[in-house]
């Protein structure tokens, strides 16, 4: 839909935008916080694309509270860090109603009162965050970080279609922060990686990592587009203005603006907690979003107050975590897979069921001495759960449901992909292919190597992976460093776009950390954590490579079984091989060692206003001293923006293109007392 504003005058704008602004303010709280729309859609987007179109003829009359405002900004470098100044507390946790019980105790000693008003509200399964409003404007989103800082991801808050940019109605305090729990509904996230899945990019585990993943985006075009949403919990920072009660503070949110918990309720005392939460357990796969528990606060905050927190939790306060939640199923086949090392693991498969808000059809039975002890059969009925809300396992047979037609399982001999032989070694309890170029292997371990934690190759996801092995066109993933546009193409389902994205991803994978090389090696037994010790300690594959088992041994975290695995990869021709071809196609093979004395190498700074402490040309000189650049203009290669008095249009350059920006007192601190 195409609006005419052509012959709207500056004047006429600035006018229509406030209306505009003010109806599509009006209508998103009646949409997303009450569920009660007045409009339809078309006739709200409307509104909006009258407003884009005076915003685009009028630039200067963009508000950083204009629903126009949340389709995302340029791409940030980096987050700039967050002080908490009331910090964000984790909560306790209950597993029963005993747990419950024993903090309605406490809480009554403490108070040496006889009974406790509580208020119970779903515990929700996102990101917490916190949001400041300076005068009833978002000004300032962060995340929960470790409680104390967190991240300043303001863009991407802002792009959350149910987070007010502005509160609603007239009873607005000059400061207030919102705090509550960022989230994908259950829906959107399986689309999410639905559609992933076809772009053959890596999946989300689950509702949670996606939300992480899209709000901690520095380009939050990105997060835009994820369909995201805040539900607000309760009150970080507040000036001029009170609350008696929880209850009270949850009216108030929802009352300026914000979506709450749903089905929040006022017990009277920990009984009625108890039967809530009961409630709350019967009905946890109802709600869109995940729930993995109810959080049960004492109501008053006068109370809340005598109560306080520890270090790390608050008194007043704590999660009832939702049990396992069990099915049962059958089992239907009991197959081996072969996984990076070799090793051969069996894994259940059964009817499919629902497992929090999930369909699950394939459990690890990890090794053979487990499919023993749980003497598990192919046509056995089985109880299945989720460890730790994420894997499946089983948890038992169901032997009185026997009918005599389940079948045992037994390991094969051979590996089910490359027919080569299966060992057992003495003291594993693993069963291992020894065929190093087991198809099966080789996938897997590319499949690692390009995985997030390693040199994360975001594009290439397993399933081309798989297919490039298939059809033979890569054997190990140095292979990827040679691939071309061309090969890709031979895929079925490949188009160009995603083919030049692949060889991008893989050609700028070439100069990760060496601690991402080195777990990306895959060598058995070495994790993230070993990876960052050797790389500390060796600084380059080659050291690494030269070190003897003694030496790699002596570093602290590193076992001898570790020294010695790691030494037989190096010791292997094969491996040797690959990692010269790594070298060859350009992969970075050392940690860059920084020129001491020249810690702000590669910033480019620009300053404006006066400082109170430097004249332009000293700062300036300083940041040169420090291996920085300093220029005159902001540009999109500007790092660092600094601000003294009565800044100049540079600033607001700056904030537009979401540089970081800093003041006098933050670049005393960065260039470490110089003056
Ligand atoms: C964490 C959460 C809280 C609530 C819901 N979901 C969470 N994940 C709530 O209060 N309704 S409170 C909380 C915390 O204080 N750490």
């Amino acid at each position: 839909m195409k609006i005419d504003v052509s012959n709207v005058t500056y004047e006429q704008a600035k006018k229509r935008l406030k209306e505009l602004r003010h109806l599509l303010h009006y209508h998103s709280y009646l949409y997303y916080v009450l569920n009660k729309p007045k409009i339809s859609d078309y006739e709200y987007d409307r509104l909006f694309q009258e407003l884009l179109a005076l915003e685009k003829k009028f630039p200067s009359l963009i508000t950083p509270d204009s629903p126009s405002q949340r389709v995302g900004a340029p791409p940030l470098k980096t987050f700039k860090t967050v002080h908490h100044r009331i910090p964000m507390l984790s909560l306790g946790n209950a597993f029963d109603d005993t747990d419950l019980m024993n903090f309605d105790k406490r809480v009554k000693r403490e108070l040496s009162i006889p009974t406790v008003e509580y208020v119970t509200e779903l515990k929700m399964d996102g990101l917490a965050v916190s949001i400041r409003y300076e005068n009833g404007i978002l000004v300032q989103g962060a995340t929960r970080g470790d409680g104390t800082t967190g991240e300043d991801v303001t863009l991407n808050v802002r792009t959350i279609r149910n987070v007010p940019l502005k509160l609603f109605g007239d009873d607005i305090p000059p400061l207030i922060e919102v705090r509550g729990e960022v989230i994908m509904y259950k829906k959107d996230f399986e689309e999410l990686n639905k559609e992933r899945e076809r772009k053959g990019e890596s999946l989300f585990a689950n509702p949670r990592n996606a939300s992480a993943g899209s709000l901690r985006q520095l380009d939050s075009h990105i997060t835009a587009e994820r369909k995201l949403h805040m539900i607000a919990y309760g009150i970080g920072e507040v000036q001029g203005k009170m609350f008696k009660t929880q209850f009270e503070i949850l009216q108030y949110l929802k009352k300026i603006g914000f979506r709450i918990s749903p089905e929040a309720a006022i017990c009277p005392d920990i009984e009625e907690v108890i039967k809530r939460c009961k409630y709350y357990t019967a009905h946890r796969n109802d709600y869109p979003f995940g729930a993995d528990g109810v959080v049960v606060k004492v109501n008053s905050i006068e109370l809340q107050n005598k109560l306080g927190a520890t270090s790390h939790e608050p008194r007043w306060a704590i999660a009832y975590k939702f049990p396992p939640e069990e099915a049962e199923t059958v089992v239907r086949d009991i197959i081996v897979q072969v996984g990076r090392t070799g090793t051969v693991t069996p894994v259940a498969i059964f009817e499919p069921v629902e497992l929090e808000g999930s369909t699950v059809s394939r459990a690890t039975l990890h090794n053979e001495d487990q499919v023993k002890k749980l003497d598990i059969r192919i046509n056995d009925h089985i109880i299945v759960r989720k460890a730790g809300s994420v894997i499946p396992e089983v948890v038992r047979v169901l032997k009185e449901k026997r009918t005599g037609k389940e079948i045992p399982f037994e390991m094969p001999k051979r590996c089910p992909v490359c027919g080569g032989p299966l060992v057992r070694l003495p003291g594993e309890v693993a069963v291992r292919c020894i065929n190093a170029s087991c198809p099966a292997q080789v996938k897997e371990r590319i499949i690692h190597f390009a995985s997030r934690d390693a040199m994360d190759i975001d594009a290439l996801g397993e399933k081309i992976i798989n297919s490039l092995v298939d059809m033979k066109i890569i054997s190990d993933y140095a292979d990827l460093y040679y691939l071309k546009k061309e090969d890709l193409l031979k895929l079925e389902r490949m188009g160009d776009k995603l083919a030049t994205k692949i060889i991008k991803n893989i050609q700028e994978s070439k100069n990760r950390k060496l601690a991402n090389l080195i777990y990306a090696l895959g060598i058995f037994q070495v994790g993230k954590y070993t990876s960052e010790l050797l790389a500390n300690k060796f600084k380059s594959i080659d050291a690494i490579r030269n070190a003897s088992e003694e030496e790699i041994a002596e570093i602290e975290g590193i076992g001898p079984i570790t020294a010695k695995s790691i030494r037989n990869f190096f010791s292997s021709e094969q491996n040797i091989k690959v990692i010269e071809k790594l070298r060859k196609a350009g992969v970075k093979m050392e940690e860059k060692i920084e020129k001491k004395g020249m810690p702000l190498k590669g910033e480019k700074f620009v300053f404006t206003g006066s400082l109170k402490d430097f004249t332009r040309s000293e700062a300036e000189e300083l940041v040169k001293e420090l291996g920085a650049e300093a220029t005159e203009t902001v540009t999109k290669k500007t790092t660092i923006v600094v601000v003294g008095e009565k800044p100049g249009k540079k600033y607001e350059k700056a904030k537009k293109l979401g540089i970081k920006i800093i003041n006098e007192e933050e670049f005393k601190k960065l260039i470490g007392g110089k003056k």
